[in-house]
């Protein structure tokens, strides 16, 4: 999926972050892998657009669905899916499939979304009507109900339920969307002055009192550009090694880690495939 950012390069994140070896580390870990291969995705950057403030979002829809009945099914088998990437509009199938699972099984769901970025703009607040930044509003229900309502049902996901961890580059809309709902944000900026140890603590101990299902949506411009510079979208000043892996770590010791996507990467802005190969170590530390 590259729709979303509507740039090339994204389409390639899911074989860049195969060859960094993903199958490897997670059979190391002791998980027997089923690859389910790529989602065929519809449509063209290049295509022209019928809404400037969603651009190319009937494919997005189409192919969202069709991902979310992929990681519908896949939990309903008892598996643990990891979705690869693709721009981060990927996240409104991941999340429908994840939310639509735990809706009909009894689950609590909660979504630890780590970014640089919000992904809290609707149609109404974009600036450049890229729907990989409105995935996490769509997901809670705000914006446009061709976003909101994919996979049939609104919202997905409650904002209390919900953290958002790494942001340092927000748009004044989003920002005035996370102050209405009041929903949980830790900046890197906080991040830096109190330490990763002290602020995952506080995320975890918000979050993990009413949910009993994790998933996580990591999007890789979370990290440092120095070290993932493989990124559609970069801002400074990212996760360093240690802080992304403590992170990774202390989610993974709730033990309701239950799915993960990984998101952004773009190996055609990337050196030697090293964003992948950072991604996949951090993310072996999540699934460990
Ligand atoms: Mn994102």
């Amino acid at each position: 999926m590259n729709l979303g950012a509507d740039k090339y390069g994204a389409e390639l994140g899911p074989a860049a972050l195969r060859n960094a070896g993903i199958k490897r580390n997670l059979k190391q870990c002791g998980y027997n892998i089923v690859d389910n291969g790529d989602i065929t995705v519809h449509g063209k950057i290049e295509d022209e657009n019928t809404n400037p403030k969603m651009k190319h979002y009937e494919n997005i829809v189409f192919s969202s669905t069709k991902l979310a009945k992929s990681v519908e099914d896949s939990l309903l088998k008892k598996h643990f899916p990891l979705v690869l990437g693709g721009d981060h509009s990927m996240a409104l199938g991941t999340i429908a499939g994840v939310s639509s699972f735990c809706k009909n099984n009894g689950k609590h769901l909660g979504v630890i979304w780590i970014d640089a970025h919000a992904d809290m703009n609707t149609d109404e607040t974009t600036l450049s009507g890229n729907i990989h930044g409105m995935p996490l509003a769509a997901s809670l229900g705000f914006g446009n109900n061709i976003l909101t309502g994919i996979y049939g049902f609104s919202n997905k996901i409650k904002s209390e339920n919900c953290s958002l961890i790494g942001i340092r580059d927000v748009d004044d809309g989003e920002q005035a969307l996370i102050n209405k709902i009041n929903f949980p944000t830790y900046t890197m900026e906080q991040v830096k002055r109190e330490g990763i140890t002290e602020i995952t603590k506080k995320m975890l101990n918000q979050l993990t009192e009413n949910v009993d299902f994790l998933h996580v949506s990591f999007d890789i411009d979370s990290i440092d550009p120095k070290l993932a510079p493989g990124v559609g979208t970069t801002v400074p000043n990212g996760f360093d090694e240690e802080e992304i892996n403590t992170l990774m770590i202390m989610i993974a010791e709730t033990g309701l880690v239950k799915s993960l996507e990984i998101t952004e990467v773009n190996p055609i802005l990337d050196i030697k495939n090293i964003s992948s190969e950072f991604a996949v170590k951090a993310s072996t530390f999540l699934m460990r």
